[in-house]
């Protein structure tokens, strides 16, 4: 399944929202998202950083491709 960090308040996570939809994919079903920036924090542990060192959200997974 894949994984996307960010905020919904996030425009720039709002738009990988829309694009997922576009293509009919549901959260909790082909993707999982996981609330992140500011007061959610985690887009800057050392976990989130080995994936996108710019440490902002969105950041997507799939298999073993990470976009950001
Ligand atoms: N062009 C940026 C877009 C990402 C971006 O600017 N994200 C903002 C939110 S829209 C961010 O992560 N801000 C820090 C935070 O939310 O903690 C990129 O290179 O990824």
């Amino acid at each position: 399944m894949m994984t996307l960090w960010g905020r919904k308040s996030s425009i720039n996570v709002q738009k990988v929202l829309w694009a997922l939809s576009e293509l009919a994919l549901i959260e909790g079903r082909d993707f999982e998202r996981i609330d992140a920036g500011l007061h959610f924090g985690v887009n800057k542990t050392p976990e989130f950083l080995a994936l996108n060192p710019n440490g902002l959200v969105p950041t997507l997974r799939d298999g073993e491709l990470v976009l950001w």
